[in-house]
């Protein structure tokens, strides 16, 4: 059985949160230096794409201005940028636009409304799913069909920016983002349909909430965000084998791992 190159492997994407309030991450890489020095590891176990971003998107993040954004993420990207593919984690426009000219060639957007800009430059783009802002995405959240709706929207979204020009275009359920466990999970199991679609897919559960309900035993306390990699390792072990050709994590070198005995499966790997 020949071992799967990086190219023969689904990808993986190391996020960098340059934020003081991120879930798992936040404080932890907000000096430049540590942000970079943080790249550099994961380049080191092997990510494809280092995701710069600047502006917390957990439920009830404050929102942080453009000029403090810029501030966070650019020196980071532009340090980064000859290493590896780096991406820009905004919604904001001019934050994705300078980040581009820093550099960063995929835009991964939270909001899925920044294909023109990827357009524009001749960059990659990735349109994620959400329901609501930050600060209310949690409260309640309701669909007649989530697996329908988040595919149609995602579907109409990327048929838009494949017509404005952009060559590169990602889709991403946005696990957790306006959606309750049952949603979450729902989505997951039917990743077959979002890859149907036809574009590649983008899949982050990493260390994400409904990790700590569901890896503790009944009764018990959620599990921490530092208790969430073998749930984050199985869900993204399951989206790369039901065919995402990219995850979003916070755990590199383990990941990559994965990728690579699902990349030996996808070969043709008698498993
Ligand atoms: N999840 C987060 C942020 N950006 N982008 C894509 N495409 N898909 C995701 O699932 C996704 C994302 C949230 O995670 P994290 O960056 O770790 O936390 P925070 O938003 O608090 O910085």
């Amino acid at each position: 059985m020949p071992i799967p190159t990086d190219e023969q492997r689904p990808l993986v994407m190391g996020i960098l949160n340059v934020t003081p309030d991120s879930f798992s991450d936040g404080g932890q890489w907000f000096e430049r230096d540590e942000a970079v020095r943080r790249g550099h590891q994961m380049i080191a176990e092997g990510a494809d794409v280092v995701d710069v971003g600047g502006e917390s998107t957990r439920p009830a993040a404050a929102p942080v201005p453009e000029d403090e954004e810029l501030a966070r993420v650019i020196p980071v990207v532009e340090a980064l940028a000859g290493h590896v593919r780096v991406s820009i984690d905004t919604t904001k426009e001019a934050v994705a636009e300078a980040a581009i000219v820093a550099g960063a060639t995929l835009v991964n957007d939270v909001s899925a409304s920044l294909w023109a800009v990827a357009a524009r430059h001749g960059v990659g783009w990735v349109a994620m799913h959400r329901r609501g802002s930050p600060a209310t995405m949690q409260h309640d959240p309701h669909y007649d069909d989530v697996v329908a709706e988040v595919t149609s929207l995602l579907s109409d979204r990327a048929s838009r920016a494949t017509s404005a020009g952009v060559e590169e275009v990602w889709i991403d359920p946005g696990i957790g983002f306006g959606k309750s466990l049952d949603h979450n999970l729902s989505l997951l199991g039917a990743l077959g349909d979002l890859v149907d679609v036809g574009y590649p897919v983008l899949v982050g559960t990493s260390r994400k909430s409904f990790l700590g309900t569901l890896g503790s035993g009944p009764g018990q306390e959620r599990l921490a965000v530092d208790e969430r990699l073998p749930g984050s390792l199985a869900t993204a072990t399951w989206a790369m084998a039901q065919g995402a050709g990219m995850v979003r994590v916070h755990d590199v070198a383990a990941t990559v791992q994965a990728a690579r005995l699902v990349g030996a499966g996808q070969m043709g790997a008698p498993w």
